[in-house]
């Protein structure tokens, strides 16, 4: 697993050289989930497969910007599915964006998780990776990637990171978003979820959600590259996660790769919140 772990720092560092001069134009082409690819979507795609394809240890890749899965080493025993750039629709105001990684064994399916990984492509490159704890390194002069500190979620926080078109949303979750900001909650909200949720992880706690919406039955992030790895993380550093229904995003399955789910991630106290307001009659 730290030889994957080392392929994946390759590829970010490389990302990030190529980020503080990029090309933000669009492509003509669309990826499976139907967003418009950026050519630096593309461009961070190819880094990722060109990088880990070099790793003995990896079975398979699978991107969000591909159609179908990359068989690299039938003996090996990890998938590593990934989100080469999430929140590359910001790239154009210098927002920070990041690369998403989900390490699961023999199959890709929450239960084989085994680690998750995001980086931060920011004022600085950050790297945070999640096997037993979240650990978040930095990278220093060197360009050496140093830890930092563990990321711990307290039991309650104060940040609301909500997302989805508000006049879609259903009354349920308008609710329940607006009793957590009547109750003191601050809107902290970027549009690329690995800030976000980068946030709410160093800041300690907090909600960041993505519900079923009117036009989104199924929510908008997908399962494989962002919610299960996220979930993961969150559940590591003592904190919750759900869809609305059950107790744990990690019970989730799907046989789609480009599958959707409607995700909350936060505090313990956020997310059993979330359950008395959604499952209240
Ligand atoms: P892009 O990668 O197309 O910018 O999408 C980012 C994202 O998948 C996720 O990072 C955000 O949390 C979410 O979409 C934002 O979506 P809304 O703009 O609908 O809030």
């Amino acid at each position: 697993m730290d030889e994957i772990f080392d392929y994946i720092k390759k590829a970010v560092l490389s990302i990030s050289n190529e980020l503080k001069f990029p090309d933000t134009s669009y492509n003509q082409s669309q990826n499976k989930t139907g967003d418009t690819q950026l050519k630096f979507d593309v461009i961070s795609d190819e880094i990722i497969t060109n990088t880990l394809s070099k790793c003995p240890n990896i079975k398979a890749l699978i991107s969000e910007e591909k159609d179908e899965s990359l068989i690299l080493n039938e003996e090996a025993t990890y998938i590593v599915a990934y989100d080469p750039l999430d929140g590359s629709s910001l790239m154009d105001v210098n927002f920070a964006i990041g690369s998403i990684f989900a390490i699961y064994e023999k199959k890709a399916q929450a239960k084989c998780l085994k680690a998750a990984i995001y980086s931060i492509y920011g004022p600085r490159l950050e790297l945070v990776i999640c096997k037993d704890c979240v650990n978040l390194y930095r990278l220093n002069k060197e360009n050496e990637f140093i830890f930092v500190k563990k990321l711990i979620m307290q039991e309650k926080g104060k940040i609301n990171a909500t997302g989805g078109t508000q006049k879609n949303w259903d009354e349920k979750h308008a609710k329940f978003i607006k009793g957590l900001f009547d109750d003191g909650y601050r809107l902290r909200y970027s549009g690329a979820m690995v800030s976000d949720m980068h946030q709410i992880l160093c800041k300690g706690g907090g909600l960041f959600s993505y519900p079923a919406t009117k036009n989104s039955v199924n929510g908008k992030l997908r399962a494989f590259f962002e919610v299960f790895p996220f979930a993961y993380i969150t559940e590591k550093a003592g904190g919750k996660t759900s869809n609305g229904l059950n107790e744990s995003l990690l019970d989730l399955e799907f046989d789609n790769i480009h599958a959707t789910t409607p995700c909350f991630f936060g505090s313990k106290y956020e997310i059993n919140a979330l359950l008395k307001a959604y499952n209240e009659r």
